[in-house]
């Protein structure tokens, strides 16, 4: 049964268009720098926003309320509700999308039944993936809703919880490779903590590199080829996540020895929430070889939460695609959109309004980021800055040349410094806003 029947599949109609239900600005098929927009962006849905949102809040229970959900625990109605996600996604034109096991299939009362509920979801799955296309970006395990990772998962006091999130991490990787994801996601729910009294650092970490080891090596042993995704976040839900920005978790990664296996999926809100912009996180990641994926969303100015708001932000889709564009593109990652509707966006509708807002925003950030590029003058002022370093002195000090020792004797020598380049942040933003 059709629940989006006076829905025709969101076609680009051009920035013109009166039609809410279309494109201004995603052609799937339009070239940019020698790619088509849908190879440069590769739109992800997620299923726990998109599918299982119900619009409740601390003060308030749920507000979106789907013709489609029974309300039950049931098996059937999660299939049911895989139907209605693929016709969504299908409509949108969306090439891929990313669950959470819990998100897709229903807990049972024992493991077994939990993955055998699984199993049977994933296999209505499989048939809408082979009947509409869409691919698995990523999958990932949700080790923070039930109250037995209260004290985190991997990072737990309690070493049954930690063998719990070991299961449910073995079945999850075992499930996206049978649905082709072509990444696996660990976001550090609840690995972190409240409060540094009652907390074993040491301990925590080292369980938690054991931890990745160990599905390091299940992938080997099952043959599992997608990319390992690390996704940051400073806080919420604990005060102090142990992933907080993409810094830490680079550490982190070297320091247990993970790096050649794992890479970042940077998320708009976690970046800010860390205190950086998703340019930073981004360009830091990608400068050291980590970028994999990214989370598109974005926060709100006056809350410091993960609210989780589509992005519509041009100047920051603009960024982005500009940082991605220069580091060679998103790999096999993908733009995911870990956005939510807002609960008062009661209408089905919204659901086409928020993800056609959101894939606009990027098809226009992606031409920016190209024109931009193909311009020239922003790169070439960059250039000019750091001229320093192409010839004479420069030159020699980054290939090597020279020690503190040879550099004193420079600077003693140098009698006056000459006139240094202008940093001209205000001339950057103009011509930054030329192509807005
Ligand atoms: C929460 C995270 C989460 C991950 C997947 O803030 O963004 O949604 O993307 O577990
Ligand atoms: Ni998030
Ligand atoms: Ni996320």
């Amino acid at each position: 049964m059709s629940y989006f029947s006076d829905v025709n599949k969101i076609a680009y109609e051009g920035p013109d268009t009166k039609n809410d239900l279309a494109f201004r600005h995603y052609d799937a098929d339009a070239m940019v720098e020698g790619k088509t927009m849908r190879d440069h962006l590769r739109f992800s849905v997620v299923y726990w926003h998109t599918f299982r949102g119900t619009g409740a809040d601390p003060f308030g229970g749920p507000t979106l309320l789907r013709p489609w959900d029974d309300g039950s625990n049931s098996v059937e109605n999660a299939q049911n509700r895989v139907r209605v996600a693929f016709e969504f996604m299908e409509k949108l034109g969306a090439p891929y999308f990313a669950f959470h096991d819990i998100d897709i299939s229903p807990e049972g009362n024992t493991l077994s039944e939990t993955q055998n509920n699984f199993d049977r979801v994933v296999e209505t799955i499989e048939e809408e993936m082979q009947r509409t296309g869409i691919k698995l970006l990523w999958g990932t395990a949700n080790l923070f809703s039930h109250p037995r990772y209260m004290h985190g998962a991997a990072t737990s006091c309690n070493a049954e919880s930690f063998a719990y999130a070991a299961a449910q991490v073995r079945k999850c990787i075992e499930v996206t490779k049978r649905l082709g994801g072509e990444n696996y996601v660990f976001w550090g729910g609840r690995e972190g903590y409240q409060n540094l009294w009652n907390t074993d650092m040491q301990r925590e970490l080292e369980n938690l590199g054991r931890f990745f080891h160990m599905a390091v090596d299940y992938a080997n042993e099952i043959g599992f080829k997608g990319q390992f995704l690390i996704e940051p976040k400073p806080k919420e839900p604990t005060k102090h996540q142990y992933d907080s920005d993409a810094a830490a978790c680079i550490n982190f990664l070297r320091a247990y020895d993970l790096g050649d296996h794992f890479k970042l999926n940077i998320e708009t809100n976690h970046a800010t929430l860390a205190g950086h912009t998703m340019m930073h996180e981004l360009e830091y990641a990608a400068i050291q070889g980590a970028l994999g994926s990214i989370d598109a969303n974005r926060g709100d100015l006056l809350l410091g939460w993960d609210t989780d708001q589509f992005p519509t932000d041009i100047y920051q889709t603009a960024r982005t695609m500009l940082v991605l564009l220069k580091h060679g593109g998103i790999g096999s990652g993908g733009v995911n959109f870990d956005a939510k509707i807002r609960r008062e966006s009661i209408d089905i509708h919204d659901l086409y309004h928020a993800h056609i807002g959101g894939m606009d925003a990027f098809a226009r950030g992606l031409k920016i980021a190209a024109a931009i590029r193909a311009d020239g003058q922003l790169q070439g002022l960059v250039d000019q800055r750091y001229a320093s370093w192409k010839s004479g002195l420069g030159a020699e000090i980054e290939s090597g040349e020279h020690s503190l020792t040879s550099l004193e004797k420079i600077a003693l020598e140098t009698k006056a410094f000459q006139p240094m380049e202008s940093g001209r942040q205000e001339l950057f933003e103009n011509i930054v806003n030329r192509f807005i």
